[in-house]
Formats: C-alpha cells, sequence, structure tokens
C-alpha cells in the first residue's frame, strides 16, 4: 500500500521517526543538500510536515507544496511555522502543549536556584580546589520571601506560580488580560511590574505581538538587584540591552535558556559571571520529549484516520 509522503523538516526524536516511517513515505528535509530540488521533487506527493519549534515552517515551504495538509509541530510555541500562511493556503497546524508544563516549570526554577545560589559557579570553585585554598564560597541569596513577576500567566506559567509559591516567594503577573479566576496580583503594565518585583520571568510566546516587549526599559526598571528568567523565546527580550545592562551592573542577573540568534550566544554574554545559561532545553527530559513526540505523531495519524485533531492552532 502506498505510504503518503511527509516531509520532515528537522531531526526528529527516534521514537518518533520510527513511528512515522511506519505510516509515511518520510523525505528528510534537513538531509537534502539541494532542499530546492527536493521542494520541486516533492511539490505534487507531499501531504504532510513534520517539524520542530525552532525549526517551523516557511511561507516559502508551504508555497511549494501545494498538496500540503497539515504542518505538525514538537513543540509547544509555533512562531516558526507561518500560521497565517499556512491559513491562507488551507493548511492545519498543530502544536503539543500541556505535556510539557511540568518539565519546563521544573527547568525555571532549576535556572532560578542555579543563578541565585550560585549552583555553577560553587561548583566550579570546588573542582577548581579553591575552596581548599581560599576557604568559603562567598554568601548568595535565596527565592524564599521575593517577589517574582510572571510574564505570560499560561499552562506552563500556572506551573511556575505554583512551583514559587512552594518556594514561599510572592508572585504576581503580566499578561494581555487580568485572569479573574487566578489568586495573584495582576499588573496591566509591564514596566510597573518590573519595578515592583525581584524577579522577572518570561514565558508568554513569541509572536509579532511579543517581540522585544521586555525592553531596556523594563530591564532598567527590573534594576541592578532585579533577575531576568527567559524560558520562552529570544525574540521576546531585547538581547543587546540585556547584555549592557548586565555588563553595567544595572541588571542584577539572568538565567536564559533562549536567546535572538540561537544556538550563536554573545560572548559578551557568556563571559559574564551574573548569568546561567543553557541550550534551549527547557523540555529536553526523556520523558517529555517522549510525550511530545507521541501527541506530534497522534496528530498525524488522527488526520489520517479523517479523526479531529488532537491539539490543532491553526
Ligand atoms: C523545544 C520549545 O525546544 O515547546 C517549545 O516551544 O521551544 C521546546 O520545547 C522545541 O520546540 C523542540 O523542537
Amino acid at each position: 500500500m502506498h505510504k503518503p509522503d511527509l516531509l520532515m523538516i528537522a531531526p526528529a526524536p527516534p521514537a518518533m521517526a520510527q513511528a512515522l516511517d511506519e505510516d509515511f513515505t518520510v523525505h528528510r528535509y534537513f538531509e537534502a543538500e539541494d532542499k530546492a530540488a527536493l521542494l520541486s521533487a516533492l511539490a505534487d506527493r507531499v501531504r504532510y510536515v513534520a517539524t520542530g519549534g525552532s525549526h517551523g515552517c516557511s511561507a516559502e515551504i508551504i508555497a511549494a507544496l501545494p498538496k500540503l495538509e497539515l504542518v505538525a509541530s514538537l513543540g509547544v510555541g509555533y512562531d516558526a511555522v507561518d500560521v497565517t500562511a499556512a491559513r491562507a493556503a488551507g493548511v492545519r497546524v498543530t502544536n503539543t502543549p500541556d505535556v510539557l508544563n511540568d518539565c519546563v516549570a521544573e527547568m525555571t526554577l532549576a535556572l532560578m536556584l542555579a543563578l541565585c545560589h550560585r549552583v555553577p559557579q560553587a561548583d566550579r570553585y570546588v573542582r577548581e580546589g579553591r575552596w581548599a585554598s581560599e576557604g568559603h564560597f562567598p554568601l548568595t541569596d535565596e527565592l524564599t520571601g521575593r517577589r517574582a513577576g510572571i510574564l505570560g500567566l499560561g499552562r506552563i506559567g500556572k506551573e511556575i506560580a505554583r512551583r514559587l509559591q512552594a518556594f514561599r516567594m510572592e508572585v504576581v503577573y503580566h499578561g494581555r488580560n487580568r485572569q479573574e479566576h487566578e489568586p495573584y496580583p495582576y499588573y496591566a503594565d509591564l514596566e510597573t511590574m518590573a519595578r515592583a518585583v525581584d524577579w522577572l520571568v518570561v514565558v508568554a510566546p513569541g509572536s509579532a505581538e511579543t517581540q522585544g516587549i521586555v525592553s531596556r526599559a523594563v530591564m532598567e526598571a527590573l534594576g541592578e538587584k532585579g533577575r531576568l528568567v527567559n524560558v520562552a523565546r529570544g525574540s521576546l527580550v531585547d538581547e543587546e540591552a540585556m547584555i549592557e545592562l548586565l555588563a553595567a551592573g544595572r541588571l542584577g542577573g539572568a538565567a536564559l535558556d533562549v536567546f535572538a540568534r540561537e544556538p550563536d550566544v554573545p560572548e559578551a554574554l557568556r563571559a559574564l559571571d551574573t548569568v546561567v545559561l543553557t541550550p534551549h532545553h527547557g523540555s529536553a527530559t526523556h520523558k517529555t520529549r517522549a510525550a511530545m513526540a507521541a501527541l506530534v505523531v497522534a496528530n498525524l495519524r488522527a488526520h489520517l484516520r479523517g479523526d479531529p485533531l488532537k491539539s490543532p492552532v491553526a
């Protein structure tokens, strides 16, 4: 039996690749040397695209595949998929929400703990034998009793808020709208919230609307004792201003899992001692990536059977 053609834009976790091979004739875009040639050779055949949150699917790819029906993306953020182009072409889009909430929330806490207790630096201190030669590591800070402002109290933001409360932090939030049923104080203005908090936790989706929302003014308001955490998208933060303020001691610290031009992280940022940096791996555990991959496959299979999509965004 002929298996429908699927274009895989980015490398997939092995279990996902194996499951897709069972039901689809998979073409690996990322392996093709001449990508334009691959697209034109497949133009009349490809009905499915599987991709990842970072690679997404451009308007050019959508336009090159007139038979395309569905783009299934691994990741909750789908800012790299051109949803407008997909909608205009009648192409459905799915993401992988919810299954990563706990993991990303846990990773956010890991970053915050690492930053304020200076875990990476303390680890280095011991490895380098400095404990024995220089004595105790300098005193650090703690989360308890501090106030955290969450930018984006969505599904992941709420899980972060629960965990911050367990650390006996005060939680407030900013977002497009006040959420009446949430117990946390709402700030309609981000800069005002930044001035009122010790930590600004960025977990809003990447979009044209949130591009650069964490501006120089917001980070100045957060101030020399304030700390910035970003587990969302690099696009939300003015990275240049952030580096400048950190270097000048006008922003207290930053814990970052995402960057403006991944995987390139500016040397000036890597050189700073007041930051903790991780390589966009908020959801990168075996358990969570397996659940995300299973949801990508479930969406594709649902479409094949003519069933409703599990997690459509368009
Ligand atoms: C992944 C993510 O790194 O879910 C998201 O939006 O950014 C991450 O979970 C990525 O999408 C995996 O392809």
